[in-house]
Parts: C-alpha cells; structure tokens; sequence
C-alpha cells in the first residue's frame, strides 16, 4: 500500500483506461429501460448511473468495494476512506498516515464559528453543519486550480486537497455545533494522539472513562460512510459537483438533501418514535399494545420511521451491526429492549398493510439507541452525525468522478402530454 495520494495516482490511470475501453467497445448496449411508472416514481431502479465506491444488492446490503458492511465493523473511518477511494484497505502505516494528515489539517477558520454564533439558537443543527461548509468554500483549492487553467486530468489532486481538509475539519465543526448548540459549554480542543474518530467523540465532551463511547462513534461513523450512488445526499453531492462546483458545495448540497426526514433525519424520528412507546406504555408495550401502536401510525397517514428502504429487500446489516454493539455492551437497557420488541412486531404489521416493498429495518432503527445510552440525548443532532460519516462516501465519490473527468449530469425530461402521445 501507499500513501493515499500515491495510491490513487498508480489506480487512477488503470481505471481511466478500463471505462474508455468499455465506453468505446460497449457504449451502445442496453443497462436498463425507463417506463412510465419509474419517470413518474422517483426513477426507482432505472441504471443510469455508476459509482464504483460502493454498492448496496437489495438482498445483502452495502457493500463497500466488494466487502460486506458487516466484515469492516472492526475498522476504523480512516481504513473506510482509504477503502472507498482506492478499493484497498490500508496497512497500518498508512492508515496513520492518513490520521495524521487529517489532524494537520483539521484546525477551522475563526470566521466559521462567527457564522454559526450569528444563526438563531434555534437553528436546525443541520442547517448549522451545511452553513459551516458552504462558508468555507473560498478555502477550495480546486477552484483556485481550476482559475489558474488546471487541465482536466488534474482536477482530481485537488479535489482530493479540498476532500481532505473538509473531512479534517467536520469532526471539530460538528462538535462544535453540539456544544454551541445544546449550550454544553465551550469547544474542546482535539488531542494529538487521537485518531479522527476519537477526537470527534472526546471533542463532544460526552463522559467516556472506558472508552466505549469513543467505539460506538467509530463504528456508527464506519456504518453510515456510504450506500452507493443514487440515494438523495450521494446523487445531489454528484449532480452539483458534476458542473465543476467545488467540494464544499457539492457536500453542502448533498447534506441538505440527508437533513430530508426521509432519508438521514429519519434517525432523529426513529427514536422519537421508540420513545414515544416507552411513554405510552410506560416500559416495554405487549405485542397486542405495540401492533396497536404500529397501526395507529400507518392510519394517522405516517410512517413507521427505521423500516422500509428504497433499495434493501431484507434486514439492514447495518442495523444488525448496531443491535449486535447494544446486545453486547449494555443488554438490559430499556430502549435496547423496545428496538428488539419493535424489530420483533413491526415487519409483520408492515406486512399486513402491504404498501412497503420492505418491512425490515433500516440503519436508522437501532442506532438512535446507542446513542441515547450513552448520554447524547439531543435528537435533532442526530443526522449531524450520520453526515461526518456520510462525508466520507461523498467525497470519495467526488474525487473519483473527478479523475475519470465524469460529465456535467443532465437527463431528459420529457412532459406528461409527450408521454400520453408515446405511450398511446
Ligand atoms: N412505514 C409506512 N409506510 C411505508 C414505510 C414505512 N416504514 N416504508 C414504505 N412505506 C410506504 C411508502 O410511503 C409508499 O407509500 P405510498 O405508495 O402511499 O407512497 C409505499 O410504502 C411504497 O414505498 P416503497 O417503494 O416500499 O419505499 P420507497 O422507496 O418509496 O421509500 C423509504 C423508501 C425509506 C423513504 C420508506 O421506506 C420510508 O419512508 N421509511 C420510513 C422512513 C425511513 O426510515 N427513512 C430512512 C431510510 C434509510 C435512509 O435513507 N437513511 O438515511
């Protein structure tokens, strides 16, 4: 293995030949059709895409370059960066290297933090995280390339610059945001013998003598890295950077998309939900109670939020990932035991109503849980911290689209009268 940048150097001129060959022997073979059910049903399933970081089989789950999720729980964000950009774990020494270089590029400007005291104190902390990203963006190195007359060839190195530093500062941002946010006293500062992970846990200044909390932040930041290319954050960080925009815009967009309560801000709903059974029932419901409850969502016109994927046709193993870390570390605790009552009870009642083509759980169903554990109570944070992880799977996306030079994105629309006329 090598440094990240010398690894991609070398992989980056196979992979650039590999597609030209493809496109030029095989560019008019059919990947996939377009009816009218999918142009009017959010193009589920239409193949029009590609992204090679990652891959999600509806019947296993994410995959990340080839490796099933549940393989990589013992990794830390670092290993899945390197993994997600050049499809190769690192070896050790790399893997510290790569620690290294975010944590000497992880101070953030002063003017971030004068924004972000300028909001309302009751800004959403997502809207908060996307603000502190957008402001920076004059720090984008790629576009200084790009207005020095960079060649086209070029425009990953710095779009991989721009990666690293906005991935080195996101821990300290998103800290920062909690602190200032649920007003828990001043920042802290990051310790130089911590790996990125580490830092953003003891910088949230969550009590942690054992250090379990920090592992629950390295696994959580782990799971939620990427899940291929066509979810709302991933497809809207490579739609805005695919006209040249820069990092800190694309991932701006991208987490604007993730704050939607359909996709990441589902894990601030899911716990409200949970939690909202405990009070009800005052402890774990009976099944008759927790079918009832169940029921009385779907009726109220709502959905039942950590169940159902767009993609996943069984349990997330992400899920499975988060429980397993609950089961073992703190078995007997109240929200742990509804989350498996819930995981037992609603595949069925989302069965028998028949919309979902999913029942099962979504990452989102369990890992609210673990959190709550261990002290971080404030929901709306949430999604703050599936995008740090999030971050990762966009940027590496956004490298690797720069350095195989992937176009401006631009499908046709066509109206509902030209649709009429061709389907008639
Ligand atoms: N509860 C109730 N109804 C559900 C449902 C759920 N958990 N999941 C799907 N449905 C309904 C849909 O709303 C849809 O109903 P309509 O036909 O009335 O519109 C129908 O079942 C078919 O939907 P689908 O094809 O199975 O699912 P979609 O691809 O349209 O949507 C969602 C996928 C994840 C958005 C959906 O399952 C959902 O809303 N789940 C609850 C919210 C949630 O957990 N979101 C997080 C997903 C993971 C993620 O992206 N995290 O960031």
């Amino acid at each position: 293995m090598a440094k990240l940048q010398n690894a991609l150097a070398k992989k980056i001129p196979v992979w650039r030949e590999e597609i030209r060959d493809l496109v030029k022997t095989k560019g008019d073979k059919v990947l996939s059709e377009a009816t009218v059910a999918q142009a009017y049903g959010g193009m589920r399933g239409v193949k029009a895409m590609v992204c090679d970081t990652s891959e999600v089989p509806p019947d296993r789950g994410l995959l990340v370059r080839n490796t099933p999720i549940g393989d990589l729980t013992d990794k830390t964000p670092e290993d899945i960066f390197y993994l997600l950009c050049t499809g190769e774990l690192p070896n050790a020494k790399d893997r510290r290297a790569l620690t290294e270089e975010l944590a000497a590029r992880a101070r953030v400007p002063a003017y971030v933090w004068k924004v972000l005291e300028a909001m309302p104190a009751d800004s959403h902390p997502m809207c908060m995280l996307d603000t502190a990203i957008l402001c920076m963006q004059r720090e984008s190195k790629f576009v200084k390339a790009y207005n020095q007359g960079m060649g086209k060839m070029d425009y990953w190195q710095p779009t991989l610059e721009d990666s690293l530093d906005l991935l080195a500062k996101l821990p300290a941002i998103a800290a920062g945001i909690y602190r200032m946010r649920f007003k828990k006293g001043k920042r802290i500062s990051p310790k130089k013998d911590k790996t990125w992970a580490e830092n953003y846990a003891h910088m949230l200044g969550i009590p942690d003598k054992s250090g379990e909390f920090a592992d629950c932040m390295r696994l959580y930041l782990v799971l939620h890295c990427d899940h291929e290319g066509g979810n709302v954050s991933a497809h809207t960080c490579h739609l805005v950077g695919s006209a040249l925009s820069d990092a800190y815009y694309s991932v701006s967009a991208g987490l604007n998309g993730l704050a939607g309560p359909l996709h990441g801000l589902a894990n601030q709903e899911c716990l409200n939900w949970v939690l909202e059974l405990k009070k009800e029932f005052k402890g774990v419901p009976t099944d008759e109670q927790l079918t009832k409850f169940a029921w009385d969502t779907l009726n109220g016109g709502k959905v039942i939020p950590g169940y159902g994927h767009a993609v996943l046709r069984v349990t997330d193993p992400r899920f499975t990932a988060f429980r397993a870390f609950g089961m073992k570390h703190f078995p007997d605790d109240p929200v742990m035991a509804l989350v498996n009552k819930v995981f037992e009870i609603v595949p069925g009642v989302l069965t028998e109503h028949g919309k979902a083509k999913n029942p099962w759980p979504n990452v989102d169903a369990g890992s609210g849980a673990l959190l709550y554990h261990y002290g971080l109570r404030e929901f709306s944070y949430y999604t703050v911290l599936f995008s740090v992880s999030r971050a990762m799977g966009m940027l590496s996306q956004l490298i690797i689209n720069r350095a195989m030079g992937s176009p401006i994105e631009r499908p046709k629309s066509v109206t509902t009268e030209w649709i009429k006329k061709t389907v008639k």
